[in-house]
């Protein structure tokens, strides 16, 4: 058993699409394990996405991530950091996918309505970042 961390964006949250969202996430075996709604500050934002810091998109990045509530959970099953990054589809939606999240959601490279961890370690990291152990469940 795995664990990742999912952001629904605030793209996605803004257009009443959380819920389509969970759907497709739950349709495809993933549990949610953990999850809540909220308003990331700026620093909440920036330290979430430091590993960018230095790339060109990092302040339009932030700016979007603070602009309205995100839904932030903790999905678990099989290989579920592989299984969610293939449900998301590429980052940017041209690219995506037919049946994934972000081919079917996504507005741009940007906008484009969900996060997941890339690797355990970053899951770990995302995890805690978000959910303190009494906030999980299983
Ligand atoms: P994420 O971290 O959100 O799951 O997405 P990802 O791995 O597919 O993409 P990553 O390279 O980690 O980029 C993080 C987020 O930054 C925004 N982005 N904007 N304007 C641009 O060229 C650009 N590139 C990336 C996206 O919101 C992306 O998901
Ligand atoms: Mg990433």
């Amino acid at each position: 058993m795995e664990r990742t961390l999912s952001i629904i964006k605030p793209d996605a949250v803004e257009r009443n699409l959380s819920g389509a969202i969970l759907k497709m996430i739950q349709d495809s075996g993933l549990k949610v394990v953990a999850m809540k709604m909220i308003q990331l500050s700026t620093a909440e934002a920036e330290g979430f996405y430091a590993v960018h810091k230095e790339r060109p998109f990092f302040r339009s990045l932030v700016d979007f991530m603070t602009s309205g509530p995100v839904v932030v959970s903790i999905l678990e099953g099989d290989d579920a950091i592989a299984k969610y990054r293939k449900l998301m589809g590429a980052t940017n939606p041209a690219n995506a996918e037919e049946g994934t999240i972000r081919k079917c959601y996504a507005l741009d490279i940007e906008k484009n309505s969900v996060h997941g961890s890339d690797a355990p370690e970053t899951a770990a990291v995302e995890t805690g970042y978000f959910f303190s152990a009494l906030e999980m469940v299983g």
